[in-house]
């Protein structure tokens, strides 16, 4: 056998031996030992293709190419097995990284909810805004301008006292209610007017039945013509949306110094209608047969007379008001008995009225 026969057969087992290998690699690293192992510097094909220079000059041409397509032969070879791998590897990927997003996510923290005095809230709003009343905010650091004496509240009015009301300086105060909007819209808007205003209000007292800081929802009703009567109806209609079904409401004569003639208005007891037969016991109104939820009235003329503009003049328009604690509506909608269970955030209180 002369010596380029037996390095055509070496080549040939080489890339047999090499392809092989090739085949049964399953990884890129192992499949990179193999190619160092193959066409590596130290490996035996590239060796024998340095030998090829000392064959007779005759055999050089056929060895060297022989060696070269071995060579050709295994670079394709390991370039395929290279592909295949990493695609195999892809998608073994791709199948241990898929991702039901049809699945429910994994709870973390318990929902949260509405604090039960900003659902009651919106409800209020959305009454009166189904009834055609506009809703707007006012400001919680007032003038005791618009606070007290544009309403008929003069210098003397106990109200006034600083230990009712938090004072800012000697003439702004944190408003009292939200009653300054009203006035303040009476300027801006021509009526009719019908506008409600919710918010934070301010007064000095902390007991069972009083918060410092409490929620108001006031309204305002302003139009040529407008009597008690518009007053009963409109009212009605917010409590039987707020109560629920039928209910009856009565009007009891009251004063404030922004309305003339005053009203406190009370809804019938609904634990007693609904059949309490426990007498005078009754927990909800203790015998009491109503429950006492807003104070209302016509406007005083003094208070539109206030506002200062000829489309306001009382010999013109009439109007009505009425201003209600959020936080007493929720109670009694609720039976909760105490108001600082409105501000303690106990969360065994807040999930019950989710
Ligand atoms: C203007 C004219 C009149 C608003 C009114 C009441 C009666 C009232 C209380 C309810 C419980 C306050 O939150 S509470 O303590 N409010 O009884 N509010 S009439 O009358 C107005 C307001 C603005 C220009």
């Amino acid at each position: 056998m002369s010596e380029s026969t037996a390095l055509l057969e070496r080549v040939q087992a080489l890339q047999e031996a090499a392809a092989a290998q090739i085949e049964t690699t399953t990884t890129a690293a192992e499949l990179e030992e193999v190619r160092v192992a193959v066409l590596g510097r130290k490996a035996e094909l590239p060796n024998l293709l340095r030998g090829v220079s000392e064959l007779p000059p005759a055999e050089r041409g056929p060895a060297g190419k022989a060696a070269n397509v071995a060579r050709g032969a295994i670079e394709r070879l390991l370039n395929d097995r290279k592909a295949e791998l990493s695609q195999a590897e892809e998608a073994k990927k791709l199948v241990a990284d898929r991702l039901d997003l049809t699945l429910p996510g994994a709870p973390q923290l318990p929902d949260g909810a509405l604090h039960v005095i900003t659902s009651t809230w919106r409800d209020i709003e959305d009454v009166f805004t189904g009834l055609g009343f506009s809703v707007l905010a006012g400001r919680e650091v007032e003038s005791t301008h618009y606070n007290f004496d544009a309403l008929n509240t003069g210098p003397t009015h106990p109200a006034r006292a600083e230990t009712d009301t938090f004072y800012v300086s000697d003439n702004v105060v944190l408003r009292t209610h939200t009653s300054p909007m009203q006035v303040r819209a009476m300027e801006i808007y021509d009526p009719p007017l019908y506008v409600v205003i919710p918010g934070r209000v301010y007064r000095r007292d902390y007991d069972a039945t009083h918060l410092p800081q409490f929620h108001q929802v006031e309204g305002l009703a302003v139009e040529p013509g407008i009597t008690l009567s518009d007053l009963k109806g409109t009212l009605l209609a917010f409590a039987k949306a707020i109560f629920g079904g039928e209910l009856d409401i009565r009007l009891r004569p009251h004063f404030f110094p922004f309305t003339e003639p005053s009203v406190e208005i009370d809804v019938a007891c609904f634990n007693c209608t609904d059949g309490w037969v426990g007498g005078d016991r009754c927990p909800v109104c203790r015998g009491e047969q109503w429950l006492e939820i807003l104070g209302a009235g016509q406007i005083d003329p003094n208070v539109l007379r206030a506002v200062g503009r000829e489309e306001y003049h009382p010999e013109r328009v009439q109007g009505f008001a009425f201003g209600m604690g959020i936080e007493r509506i929720a109670m009694l909608r609720s039976g909760i008995p105490d108001l600082r269970l409105y501000i303690e955030n106990d969360v065994r209180f807040l999930e019950q009225l989710r």
